[in-house]
């Protein structure tokens, strides 16, 4: 089971220039993704993330961690606070079985027994799971270095994100997961402002300050902002009384 480190960041026709140049290319793909919980957000008020992605589950789970944030230097805590990190199970039997123990506790009901074998809409119907988001995604993703991936998503309700992600093994190393990607995020966003500063510059010094200010601010790669995920902008556009639950349970 891995452990998924990432940091997202708004992504631009410059950023896909960039990465062509500098970045190894390892393809592109579009995936249509369903969300699935129950009527009364079990899984995703306790940041638990039940999805069907090309065919096969996959269950994200948050990751419990000591808070070592008083430890850690003042960059350090920074790049913990841009990085989210989650569990990735893809073993249904696992699946079935976590989200059984997140909705009904560890007791539950032996009712609602589940068996790798049954059909989706029976265990989905058991445990009164349903879909509450569907979009697709074209995704773009390239290395910077080894092993860290770079992916460029674009949804088809008109959103553009970057990630970096690093997976490590389940109880690696997350803090040097979370400078790799630091110095990923850093790179990318010197070479965008670099560019930036360039065409600026031929034009007018002074402009040239406030335009990479103002990249720098918006680009999400080098300020203190945390960037939205698809999810959070779908949920805010879609169904904003469960985006408002998540909010007041500091889920997103
Ligand atoms: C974990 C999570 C959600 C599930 C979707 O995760 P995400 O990484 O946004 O999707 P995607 O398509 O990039 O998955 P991948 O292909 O990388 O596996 S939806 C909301 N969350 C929590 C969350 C959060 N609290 N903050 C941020 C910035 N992102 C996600």
């Amino acid at each position: 089971m891995s452990v998924e480190v990432e940091r997202k960041f708004l992504c631009s026709e410059d950023t896909l220039k960039i990465l062509q140049k500098i970045g190894d290319c390892l393809g592109q793909r579009q995936f249509h993704d369903q969300y699935f919980d129950s009527p009364g957000f079990e899984l995703t008020l306790r940041d638990f993330w039940l999805r069907k992605r090309k065919g096969c589950w996959e269950l994200k789970c948050p990751v419990s961690t000591v808070n070592r944030t008083g430890e850690l230097k003042e960059e350090q805590s920074l790049a913990a606070k841009l990085c989210t990190h989650y569990k990735e199970i893809t073993n249904l039997p696992e699946i079935q079985q976590r989200v059984k123990e997140v909705i009904e506790g560890p007791c539950g009901d032996p009712d609602t027994e589940t068996t790798p074998s049954q059909e989706d809409e029976l265990w989905l119907s058991k445990l009164n799971l349903v879909c509450f988001a569907e979009f697709t995604t074209v995704r773009r993703s390239f290395t910077l270095e080894e092993g860290v991936q770079i992916d460029l998503d674009q949804a088809d309700f008109g959103y553009h994100v970057g990630e970096i992600e690093v997976l490590i093994p389940e109880g690696g190393d997350v803090h040097s997961a979370q400078e790799k990607i630091r110095d990923a995020a850093q790179k990318l966003g010197e070479l965008k402002a670099c560019k930036w500063t360039l065409t600026a510059v031929i034009c007018d010094m002074m402009f040239s300050k406030l335009v990479t200010f103002f990249f720098f601010f918006f680009a999400g790669l080098s300020g203190d902002e945390r960037v939205e995920g698809k999810m959070n902008v779908y949920l805010k556009r879609y169904h904003p009384e469960h985006y408002a639950k998540l909010l007041s349970a500091h889920v997103l």
